[in-house]
């Protein structure tokens, strides 16, 4: 069994899509263990986004993931990562396969309804920053 870190984020949160992301995420086969509601703090964003710092977006990701509720949960499964990152689509949702959340939900490639984790290493360390807040 694997874990990996899910943001339902700030526009999808207003666009009130969450029960239908969180339908497919079942229906794909993963759980959801862990999830909760909230606003994310200016120094958890920056933390969780640390390795796009040097990059010209960054202020603009730290400001919309803190601009409006969030759902962070915590999916398992087998290959959950893989499994969970496949459901999400491209993270341009105009570049996304049918049938993805980005796809489906996504505003624009800045707005894109949905995080997942990338990797083992990213999965642990995201599960950690978010730890306190369920
Ligand atoms: P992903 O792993 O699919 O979420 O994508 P990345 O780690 O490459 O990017 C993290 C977030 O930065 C994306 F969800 C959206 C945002 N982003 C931009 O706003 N502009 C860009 O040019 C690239 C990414």
């Amino acid at each position: 069994m694997e874990t990996t870190l899910c943001i339902i984020k700030p526009d999808a949160v207003k666009n009130g899509f969450e029960n239908e992301i969180n339908q497919k995420i079942t229906a794909s086969g993963l759980e959801i263990i862990k999830s909760k509601k909230i606003n994310l703090s200016e120094e958890i964003a920056k933390n969780f986004y640390n390795e796009h710092a040097s990059k010209p977006f960054f202020s603009e990701l730290v400001e919309f993931i803190i601009s409006g509720e969030v759902i962070v949960q915590v999916l398992e499964g087998e290959n959950a990562i893989k499994s969970y990152r496949a459901l999400m689509g491209a993270t341009n949702p105009e570049e996304a396969e049918e049938g993805t959340l980005r796809k489906l939900f996504a505003e624009s490639l800045s707005r894109n309804a949905v995080h997942g984790s990338d990797s083992q290493e990213s999965a642990a360390r995201e599960i950690a920053i978010m730890s306190d807040l369920f």
